[in-house]
């Protein structure tokens, strides 16, 4: 499971840094969404089946079992799994009836927004709240006009948000409530597993999430009315050969990536262990950096531990976040920006709403501080002293190279 990335060049000077004409540190790129793969023996021989017996996809025995597996783990009384999330989301929003308005943060991944865009439902983006990321429910109320039919939660990060206070929202306000919990498979609030809240939740499974089915999806509910919604509309919405009963589109699993969701599954104690070593060892790295916060995750609760998220305060640093990432991307480390410049900067939205910003002020703040770091089982405690050792160095000089910086680049 150890990385082979190999290092050099250490730093003893600023003119040691690529950035001023120095050696990398990696002479391989590191990246933050390297893709976990568990047990390629059982893989290969799921896909040696799937080829002998010749189903490869439309209701195939691994794309059931591995439904059956998801539904068990979180328990839940359904699960249906879909192509990729961002066809999951619109899947779920049409057959939760979502149109009009729907309110969501902005600081997402542009999918939770598209998804309603795509079918002309509108996102209002609401601010988040600065301590978890997450959608801030106080800030929920002032967004909502006649034309709400839905709220969309999103546990960024794997992080849950405030699902108590967005439930009694939805219930209050006669509205549907959806969770994007892409990013939380595996995660828990108050001991539940993350998956059986609002009237559903979606889950990622694409490559660069901790566990993967090459790409993937799924709709978990336990509204067994609303699941069999899903099952037809991702099938084109044919009830019989020759019969549809809905408008439905084509969001079905292929066998190839159930089997590695399966094998992939297998493996996951594995990954969360790794995944959560490599975040203790940054905890234990980085605690001495002024300026630098690491978002810790809730040991009372299960965590995927997925994302190595930092806050760069850049009165402290003398650096801003920008110029960090361009620091370490020069490395080869690529750090990135998540999820920056917020949905709301991004077209459609930015044309469509070009005042947005003025509501969304935490969110504006986020997208100037935030940068993720590479973890994964390819990334190795080796590697990951290096990362720190660069960031250590970086800020240990950090005059002398704010200094040195192209202006620009401020
Ligand atoms: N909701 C939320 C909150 C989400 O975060 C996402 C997806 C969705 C919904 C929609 O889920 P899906 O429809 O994708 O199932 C990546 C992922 O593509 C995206 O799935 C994910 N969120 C998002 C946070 O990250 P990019 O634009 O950063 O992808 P990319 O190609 O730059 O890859 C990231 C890094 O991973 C690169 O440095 C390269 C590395 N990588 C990537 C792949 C695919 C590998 O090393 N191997 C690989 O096979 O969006």
């Amino acid at each position: 499971m150890m990385s082979t990335v190999k290092t050099s060049a250490v730093k003893n000077n600023i003119d040691d840094l690529a950035i001023f004409g120095g050696q990398p540190a990696f002479t391989e790129v590191l990246h933050v969404g390297r893709p976990n793969i568990g047990n390629r023996q059982t893989f290969n021989e799921r896909v040696k089946d799937i080829l002998d017996r010749r189903w490869l996809t439309n209701g195939g025995r691994y794309e059931r079992e591995f439904e059956q597996r998801i539904a068990e783990f979180v328990g839940v009384e359904h699960c249906v799994a879909i192509c990729n999330a961002t066809v999951a989301l619109e899947i779920a929003i049409r057959a939760l009836g979502m149109a009009g308005e729907v309110i969501v943060p902005s600081f997402t991944f542009v999918a939770t927004a598209h998804a309603l865009q795509w079918q002309e439902i509108t996102p209002v983006f609401c601010d988040v709240d600065p301590r978890n990321h997450a959608i801030d429910p106080n800030k929920i109320a002032q967004m909502i006009t006649p034309r709400t039919t839905g709220l969309i939660g999103v546990h960024l990060w794997g992080r849950t948000c405030d699902i108590e206070a967005l439930s009694e929202i939805a219930a209050q306000r006669n509205l549907k409530l959806l969770f994007d919990s892409a990013h939380a498979f595996g995660a828990s609030y108050r001991g539940k597993m993350i998956g059986g809240f609002g009237d559903a939740e979606i889950f990622s499974f694409h490559a660069t999430k901790f566990l993967n089915s090459l790409e993937g999806g799924a709709v978990v509910t336990n509204n067994g009315e609303l699941a069999q919604k899903i099952r037809l509309m991702k099938n084109f919405g044919f009830t019989f050969y020759d019969q549809t009963d809905y408008i439905g589109t084509n969001g079905k699993m292929n066998e190839i990536s159930a089997a590695m969701g399966l094998s992939n599954l297998e493996s996951m104690d594995e990954f969360i262990a790794v995944n959560r070593r490599n975040h203790e060892q940054y905890a234990e790295e980085l605690a001495e950096f002024v300026g630098v916060k690491l978002l810790q995750y809730d040991n009372s609760e299960q965590s995927n531990y997925q994302y190595v998220v930092l806050e760069i305060d850049a009165q402290e640093t003398c650096l801003t976040r920008d110029e960090l990432m361009e620091i370490l991307h020069r490395e080869n480390v690529l750090a990135r920006r998540y999820f920056y410049p917020g949905c709301h900067r991004m077209e459609p939205y930015r044309s469509y709403f070009p005042h947005a910003g003025l509501m969304l002020p935490e969110t504006e703040k986020l997208t100037t501080r935030v940068l993720c770091l590479p973890t994964g089982t390819s990334v190795g405690t080796g590697e990951i002293a290096r990362i720190c050792e660069i960031l250590r160095f970086v800020l240990q000089n950090k005059e002398l190279i704010s200094e040195r910086l192209p202006p620009g680049k401020r």
